[in-house]
């Protein structure tokens, strides 16, 4: 124990001896109190009235965690609070924080469990090993207080069973969110590093909002590790109204669902939008589809057609053989960068086919949108074969593009 600690440990002995007088002080509501070290503003002098006891407390205060969140070594995400807090509630310290006075604390939560703690994760049963069985594994997530507007969930790790290879439905395996705004698609296969948004009403005594992991009976090695994140109203990490999907940033990547160049297959019966935050100063957001080095062929943008032969970029929603009836990427009102202004197609909304671009083409290309806010829009119906084989759905790498470059 440093000089430090022991002054720590003698103050709160003698402090909670104090809390039955001098209570209402140490009562703030929402936050975690906790008596830690010398004070800096006091140490310069800044002595603080508490009656009688004020000079023994100017030499001391409390760190506040606040609920403050923090990383452990590893990456892992918890919340920083008193070490008997995260005791009381289960969880596990991860590191230290709060200048060695309080844990990162987090708390993981399995089958039949509530969440209620901000930064939790919903695990299987069995975690950290994988789960191999049937059954349905539920949460139920409880806002921490009246002010929170959304709950953000990453798919840390979410690696469930596949859709089937005719129709890509998930039939097996499902995550399933219900009672939130806007709706989540059933979502299967591997998810890992992606996440949703789920709005939830304002005020408490909302109607609650539960994760649901559904497992048949094929055998396979599912594990999930999905962090919740609980977002206030007044967040700036709280996406627009009906976006299921938020990026903020300049730059970043988008995935649909069960994305994986190797062995994924494009969801099918979504219906969500994305939305990227428009950042300040910049106007437009051009798009590219990723790259691929698993497969002979770019195949991160792959949405209908037969994706085992070569499929050109398909456009609109009708008017020639190359539209997109059925499965498709909105970018509203989009164009190719770099295409000439001198007989210049109309934009296009709707993409699908093989490659991305707003032309009938083979050649994948940077689209530009410049529709605020940015949004992508993303459909698929319930069927695949026999005309679409093997998609992949789509990866998309975006670039915010300045309002002071001249657009186009
Ligand atoms: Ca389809």
């Amino acid at each position: 124990m440093n000089w430090g600690e022991f002054l720590c440990s003698i103050c709160i002995l003698v402090a909670w001896g104090l809390v039955p007088v001098y209570g209402e002080t140490w009562r703030q509501s929402g936050k975690n109190n906790y008596l830690g070290s010398i004070n800096a503003q006091q140490r310069k002098g800044d002595d603080t009235t508490f009656g009688r006891m004020g000079r023994f407390l100017s030499l001391f205060t409390y760190v506040q965690f606040n609920n403050q969140a923090c990383a452990g070594p590893s990456g892992e995400t918890g919340t920083c609070v008193a070490p008997a807090d995260c005791k009381r509630k289960g969880g596990i310290s991860i590191g230290s924080c709060a200048s060695g006075y309080g844990v990162c604390c987090t708390i993981t939560v399995k089958c039949g469990g509530i969440i209620r703690e901000n930064g939790s994760y919903f695990v299987s049963d069995t975690y950290p090993d994988t789960y191999n069985g049937i059954g349905s594994c539920q949460v139920t997530l409880v806002k921490v207080n009246a002010a929170v507007c959304q709950y953000r969930l990453d798919f840390d790790v979410l690696n469930i069973m596949g859709p089937e290879t005719v129709n890509h439905v998930c039939i097996n395996d499902q995550f399933i969110v219900s009672g939130g705004n806007p709706s989540v698609p059933a979502i299967c296969g591997r998810n890992d590093g992606n996440h949703v948004y789920v709005g939830v009403e304002g005020g408490y005594n909302v109607s609650p909002v539960s994760l649901t992991v559904i497992t048949t009976g094929e055998p396979f090695q599912r594990s999930w590790k999905i962090r919740v994140t609980q977002i206030p109203c007044s967040s700036t990490m709280k996406a627009d109204e009906g976006c299921l999907q938020y990026f903020t940033g300049v730059t970043g990547q988008i995935k649909s669902f069960n994305y994986d160049l190797t062995s994924g297959r494009q969801l099918s019966n979504q219906d969500y939008t994305i939305c990227v935050r428009s950042e300040r100063n910049f106007c437009g957001i051009q798009y590219s589809q990723c790259t691929d080095d698993v497969n002979a062929r770019n195949q991160s943008f792959t949405l209908s057609g037969n994706s085992n032969v070569a499929v050109p970029a398909m456009v609109g929603s009708t008017g020639n053989t190359n539209f997109c009836p059925n499965d498709y990427l909105i970018i509203p009102m989009a164009t190719n960068v770099n295409r000439m202004v001198q007989g210049r197609s109309p934009t296009v909304d709707r993409i699908c086919g093989g490659v991305l671009s707003a032309d009938v083409t083979t050649n994948p290309t940077t689209v530009l949108s410049t529709v605020r806010p940015f949004i992508l829009a993303f459909h698929t119906d319930g069927l695949e074969a026999p005309v679409d084989l093997d998609n992949k759905g789509f990866c998309l790498n975006y670039v915010q593009q300045p309002c002071i470059n001249r657009i186009q």
